[in-house]
């Protein structure tokens, strides 16, 4: 997909293409659609980063607690999005061990009891023992430093989920 195709879209082709690229939060791909035309791809990124860069801390907080917990609740019930179902399971979380699966419940629940938004981590990038071994060691963190990398974790997963557009690509949009 290049960039025209992209600056050819309306806004609902937009959002069926890219309002998932931050986990849950479709207001993000509604706001950037308005900086359009991009001189890039990339520029398509930089505008989701400035825009969540441009959050107040409750804001930054919002978009931390949009995503699941890992191996939590909606993966045991199949309701996870399509992308986070695909992270999830390439990070090897689908098949844990009961062992394992209690493990990273008691540190989720114990991570947001503490921070009041859940534990984010680029699941792509990782594995279930990095995982496991990041939680704990994140767990000791203050919560504006945990902010900052949650954040940090959610612009992973962004530029991974539009990559993946870019690869697939999608078909051109027929001009209404
Ligand atoms: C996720 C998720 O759903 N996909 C990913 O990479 N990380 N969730 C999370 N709490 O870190």
């Amino acid at each position: 997909m290049d960039v025209d195709a992209v600056n050819c879209m309306n806004y609902e082709q937009f959002l069926d293409v890219f309002g998932n690229i931050i986990e849950k939060c479709p207001i993000i791909t509604a706001a950037v659609w308005s900086r359009r035309p991009f001189a890039s791809f990339s520029e398509v990124e930089d505008k989701v980063y400035d825009f969540i860069e441009s959050l107040p801390i409750s804001g930054k907080e919002g978009i931390l607690r949009c995503h699941p917990d890992l191996a939590g609740r909606e993966l045991t019930s199949g309701t996870l999005t399509m992308e986070s179902q695909q992270e999830q399971r390439q990070a090897g979380l689908t098949s844990l061990t009961t062992r394992e699966r209690e493990r990273l419940t008691l540190l989720n629940t114990q991570y947001k009891e503490k921070f009041g938004f859940p534990f984010v981590i680029c699941a792509k990038r990782s594995d279930k023992d990095k995982i496991m071994e990041e939680l704990n060691s994140r767990l000791q963190n203050d919560p504006s430093v945990e902010i900052l990398k949650g954040i940090d974790e959610v612009k992973k997963i962004c530029h991974l989920r539009l990559q993946d557009i870019l690869r697939k690509g999608t078909p051109l949009p027929t001009k209404l």
